[in-house]
């Protein structure tokens, strides 16, 4: 039997579903979901969960100065670029199992596979965690993916801070400190090629009844913070003529924001899921409010021309109180190569597994590295197309098909000079 096949036959699926409930243990919520930030104590344990994993396996784990955290199996050629799999371990505070965890658990079972098979690939292979893909305790998301592309500044963002105004270059070193024997490497080096495993986050694998989606392309998505400044008052004696109300001013922003973006065939995507209101006491007129923007649309002119009306909207309707707004991220649809597209493909048909093409209106790692190196996704359903929400879920048999496509692509990609 070809050694390829003697992989894809390794792959189990009970070990890698076992995975995923003893990660999950990691930062469960009472809901049944993960709450484990990025590069929290939860995370510090979800990594030194994958380093043991990994261990037996030979993996050699190094960190880089953002925390991505790669575990690395070595191939015959040790200065060929690798190949590298992988997504995040950190999730929503109402996050689900999977989101993430599917990524990086099924390139550890496919390492499981080669090992077990025996299988040694010219390139080097390497597993990666990057860190803040979520950006809900940091923003934006995606830092390490885009740190290690080169996109953004790290000193910048090692400043950034979280609600509490702990800091991410606080963070980091509590992450780095915490696990003295993984090396460190620099930020970003050459790959030959990046394949990421995903849940869909979305209905259509379910809907046509597809267990493989060979991932077309990654929708446009522009992410901003808006600081509405008014004065605190007393609810009680303030004339509201002389009000310099934050709250009312940002909710009229708001509604001429979603009077905006709101197209007949629901393509654009507009969300506010953040909101802080301050001092927050009911008898006082509040002075600030903070909110996040999330716009999403696969058409990079028009997610152009809808964020760019934004600063001129929000200032058309901020009444007496001041408006500040900041670009935290702004990247265009993309569209993987065929090149990768077509080695998934061409493993799926091999496995005879049913599948079809779709683009990912959620947003991805790979995204950043489609600018380093060939890259591609592979994408398995979960039930109902829900995520970001505790009752995520997946079936066994849909993890497993999708660890065997991914073995079978990141070993043919492993194994071309
Ligand atoms: O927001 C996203 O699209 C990703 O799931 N973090
Ligand atoms: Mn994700
Ligand atoms: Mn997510």
């Amino acid at each position: 039997m070809p050694l390829l096949e003697n992989v894809i036959n390794e792959i189990s699926q009970e070990r890698l579903w076992s995975r995923h409930l003893q990660l999950a243990e990691i930062g469960a919520t009472p809901g049944g979901g993960v709450n484990r930030q990025a590069l929290s104590r939860e995370e510090i344990s979800a990594r030194q969960l994958l380093v043991q994993w990994g261990s037996p396996l030979g993996l050699v784990p190094y960190s880089d100065d953002i925390g991505n955290l790669f575990l690395r199996y070595p191939g015959k050629d040790a200065d060929a670029a690798p190949v590298v799999t992988g997504s995040h371990i950190d999730t929503q505070p109402t996050g689900g199992r999977f989101d993430g965890s599917f990524g990086v658990l099924a390139g550890l079972e496919m390492l499981e596979a080669m090992h077990a098979a025996q299988f040694k690939p010219e390139r080097s292979i390497e597993i990666v965690a990057w860190t803040n893909e979520e950006g809900s305790r940091f923003a934006p998301g995606m830092m390490g993916s885009a740190l290690f592309r080169g996109q953004r500044d790290l000193e910048s963002t090692l400043q950034v801070e979280d609600l509490a105004g702990i800091s991410v270059r606080e963070s980091v070193a509590a992450v780095r400190a915490a696990e003295p024997d993984i090396a460190s490497r620099s930020l970003g080096f050459p790959i030959a090629a990046y394949v990421e495993a995903h849940i869909e986050q979305g209905p259509i694998l379910e809907m046509q009844r597809k267990i493989i989606g060979v991932v077309s392309g990654i929708q446009g998505k522009r992410v901003f913070r808006v600081t509405v400044e008014g004065e605190e008052n007393h609810a009680g004696t303030s004339p509201r003529a002389l009000r310099k109300d934050a709250l009312v001013a940002s909710v009229d922003i708001l509604s001429a924001l979603h009077a905006l973006t709101h197209d007949p065939d629901d393509t654009v995507k507009f969300t506010v899921g953040f909101l802080e209101v301050s001092p927050n006491a009911p008898s006082v007129v509040p002075s600030l409010v903070h909110f996040s923007i999330d716009l999403r649309h696969p058409d990079t002119e028009i997610l152009s021309s809808l964020g760019d009306a934004i600063p001129a909207l929000c200032e058309e309707h901020r009444g007496p109180c001041n408006v500040q707004i900041k670009e935290l991220s702004n990247d265009p649809s993309l569209e993987f190569p065929a090149a990768i597209r077509d080695v998934i493909r061409d493993v799926v048909v091999g496995l005879d597994i049913a599948h079809m093409e779709l683009p990912s209106a959620a947003g991805h790692d790979a995204r950043h590295l489609h600018y380093v190196c060939p890259t591609g996704m592979i994408f398995v359903p979960c039930a109902g197309g829900i995520s970001h929400n505790e009752a995520e879920s997946c079936k066994a048999e849909d993890l497993f098909n999708g660890a065997q496509v991914l073995a079978g692509t990141i070993a043919r990609l492993a194994d071309q000079a």
